[in-house]
C-alpha cells in the first residue's frame, strides 16, 4: 500500500492556499493510502517563536487537521516533536546533503532575505539546514507520496537526491518519494499582491483568506481582490495574475477547469462574487467541525497521544535501519 506523509507548520493562520494546495488532498489520500500527517513544530522554530504562542498554535493546528476531515481512526495524526526520531535522522541526513545543495534552496533565499528586510539580522542555522529535517520527516515513514503545494517542489527533489545518495553509499535503505502537487490551485496567490503566493506571513491582512474566517469577511476580501484595468476575463497568469488567481480558486472549489470557466464571465464583479460563494461553500463544513472539536479538548489530547505512539513505532524501525546501514554500533 502506498505510504503518504505530509506536514504543516503550526504558525500563523491556516489559509485557503494551504487548504486547496495541500490539506484537501490529505483528506482524500487518507482513504486510499496509509497516511501520516503532522504539525511540524520543529520546523516552526527555524524562526524565533513565542513559546506560549507555539504551544497554542500547535494545538490549534491539530484541531484544524481534524476539522478539514482527517480522521484519526483512518490516518495517523501527530506532532513532529513528539517523535524524536525525526531529529535523529535529520542529523544523519545533514551529513548526507551538501552545503551547495542547501544553498540553492529558494525558500531559504527568500526567507533569509525577508528576515534581513524586516530588520532582523539573525538568520538561524536551522533555517539553512531545514530541508534535511524535512527529508527526515518523509524518509522516516518510507513515504512514496507527499501531497504539497507547488512551493515545496524543490524540497521534494532534494529529498529524493539525498535518499538516492544515501542508498548508493550505504545500500538500499530509503524509499524514493514523489511530490503530489494538485493540477489546479497548487500556488494560490495573495488577493492583494497576486504575484506573491498567499502566505501565513502575508503583508496585507486582505491578501490571505483564513479558513476559519467569517463569511462576511471572506466575501469582502474577494470583492476587494486586486485584478487589472482591462475588464477581460481570461486565464493567463503572466499578464492577468489577479483574474487568473480567482479563476484557479473558483476552479479548485468547484472542480472545474479555470480556462473553461473564464468563458462564463464577462465582468470581474460576477467572477469575484461566485468565487467567494464557492469558497464559502467549501469552507463551511470545515468551520462547523472545528467548533464541535474545540468543545471537547480532552478528545484532541487523546488523538495527539495516539498519533505519536503510532508514528513512533514506524519511525523507530527506519532510523535503526539507517543507523545500521551507516555503521553505527548497535547497543547490545
Ligand atoms: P509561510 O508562507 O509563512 O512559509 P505557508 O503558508 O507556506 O507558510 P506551510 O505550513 O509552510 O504554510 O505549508 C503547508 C502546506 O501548504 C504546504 O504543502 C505548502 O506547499 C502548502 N501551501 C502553502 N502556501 C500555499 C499556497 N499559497 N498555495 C498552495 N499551497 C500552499
Ligand atoms: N517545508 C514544508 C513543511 C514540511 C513538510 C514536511 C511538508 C515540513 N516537513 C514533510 C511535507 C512533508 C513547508 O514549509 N510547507
Amino acid at each position: 500500500m502506498t505510504r503518504v506523509l505530509s506536514g504543516i507548520q503550526p504558525t500563523g493562520d491556516i489559509h485557503l492556499g494551504n487548504y486547496l494546495g495541500a490539506l484537501r488532498q490529505w483528506a482524500l489520500d487518507q482513504h486510499e493510502h496509509d497516511s501520516f500527517y503532522c504539525a511540524v513544530d520543529l520546523h516552526a522554530i527555524t524562526v524565533q517563536q513565542n513559546p506560549e504562542e507555539l504551544r497554542a498554535k500547535t494545538l490549534e493546528t491539530m484541531a484544524t487537521l481534524v476539522a478539514v476531515g482527517l480522521d484519526p481512526e483512518v490516518c495517523t495524526l501527530f506532532v513532529q516533536s513528539h517523535v524524536p526520531y525525526h531529529t535523529e535522522l535529520s542529523w544523519l541526513l545533514e551529513c548526507t546533503v551538501s552545503f551547495g545543495e542547501l544553498r540553492r534552496m529558494t525558500q531559504f533565499k527568500d526567507k533569509s532575505m525577508k528576515q534581513g528586510d524586516s530588520g532582523q539580522e539573525h538568520v538561524s542555522a536551522g533555517l539553512f539546514t531545514y530541508p534535511a529535517l524535512m527529508a527526515a520527516d518523509i524518509l522516516i515513514y518510507d513515504a512514496d507520496r507527499v501531497p504539497v503545494g507547488d512551493d515545496q517542489r524543490q524540497h521534494l527533489e532534494l529529498t529524493r537526491d539525498v535518499a538516492e545518495r544515501f542508498n548508493s553509499r550505504y545500500g538500499e535503505t530509503f524509499v524514493l518519494p514523489s511530490a503530489a502537487i494538485p493540477k489546479i490551485a497548487a500556488r494560490v496567490m495573495d488577493l492583494q499582491e497576486p504575484t506573491n503566493k498567499m502566505s501565513k506571513s502575508a503583508e496585507s491582512a486582505l491578501g490571505a483568506v483564513g479558513i476559519f474566517e467569517d463569511v462576511e469577511s471572506i466575501a469582502k476580501k474577494f470583492k476587494r481582490a486586486v485584478t487589472d484595468s482591462s475588464n477581460e476575463v481570461r486565464f493567463d497568469f503572466e499578464s492577468k495574475p489577479g483574474v487568473s488567481n480567482l479563476l484557479s480558486i473558483l476552479g479548485a472549489a468547484t472542480d472545474r477547469d479555470p480556462e473553461l470557466l473564464a468563458e462564463d464571465y464577462a465582468q470581474y464583479g460576477a467572477l469575484k462574487a461566485d468565487t467567494a460563494d464557492a469558497v464559502i461553500s467549501v469552507l463551511e463544513p470545515v468551520q462547523l467541525r472545528r467548533s464541535e472539536l474545540l468543545a471537547d479538548p480532552a478528545e484532541l489530547d487523546r488523538i495527539i497521544a495516539r498519533g505519536a505512539e503510532k508514528a513512533g513505532e514506524v519511525a523507530a524501525v527506519t532510523v535503526s535501519r539507517a543507523k545500521e546501514a551507516m555503521g553505527f554500533l548497535s547497543p547490545s
